[in-house]
């Protein structure tokens, strides 16, 4: 059985692998998103009615893409600039998924966060998904970053801890609705990417398994 940390109990469901991929893996991965960006470049999402921009750069692969613009946040089949399909999830996160997310249906959507040295994440819940039966799987690339997690309601104490490349973090069960942010990017801690970035990867199902075809299941 992998490893399993729960670093908090106001993160009951939260399950971090540390070292999920080896380096081998996580130069793989890279390869893959190097395709994935030349397809669905990199781009910088507004707030909603603020318009105030991201510090994170972003874009996705799967059926379905996350993003923020000034009319709201919503999952959408196509890239916001070019209009295209996202391009597919990667085997190697579609692996991943399957290998922890112990859930009967594939993701929908793979949104793909890239941190500058000075980017950062405010606390937020991820409540966009029809189907939060669904865990969340996060995957971490390049530069460690301090992460910060709290219970379901935003005054509750928070904890915060590092995550590292390759690390694998599932968020499931009452984590799911747990809010979270990155407070910072630890500096001089990549290897892995140029320029001291960090890549993250968020693997979710957005509609309920139900509307699609039904999966077969075989006794016996
Ligand atoms: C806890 N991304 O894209 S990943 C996001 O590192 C997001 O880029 C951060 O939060 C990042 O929405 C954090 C870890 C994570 C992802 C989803 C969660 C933690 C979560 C959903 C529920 C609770
Ligand atoms: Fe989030």
């Amino acid at each position: 059985m992998a490893p399993l940390t729960t670093p908090t109990s106001a993160a009951a469901g939260l399950r971090l692998v540390p070292g999920f991929f080896d380096r081998r893996q996580q130069e793989e991965l890279v390869v893959a998103l190097r395709e994935v960006v030349r397809r669905a470049p990199l781009y910088t999402p507004v707030m909603p009615g603020t318009g105030k921009p991201f510090s994170v750069r972003m874009t996705n692969c799967g059926p379905l893409g996350w993003v923020s613009d000034p009319h709201g946040y919503r999952y959408q089949p196509m890239h916001p600039l070019t209009r295209e399909p996202w391009p597919p999830i990667p085997e190697i996160l579609m692996r991943a998924w399957a290998e922890l997310a112990d859930y009967s249906a594939p993701p929908q959507a793979c949104l793909v966060n890239y941190y500058g040295p000075a980017a950062r994440m405010g606390m937020h819940q991820d409540r966009d998904e029809e189907d939060l039966a669904a865990p969340v799987l996060s995957i971490s690339l390049g530069a460690t970053c301090r992460f910060r997690i709290c219970a379901a309601v935003r005054s509750a104490s928070t904890r915060s801890f590092l995550l590292t490349s390759g690390d694998a973090l599932l968020l499931g069960g009452p984590s799911r609705l747990a809010f979270h942010g990155v407070d910072r990017i630890v500096a001089g801690t990549s290897t892995l990417l140029p320029d001291g970035g960090r890549i993250n990867l968020t693997l979710r199902r957005v509609t309920k398994p139900q509307d699609e075809a039904p999966q077969r299941h075989y006794t016996s």
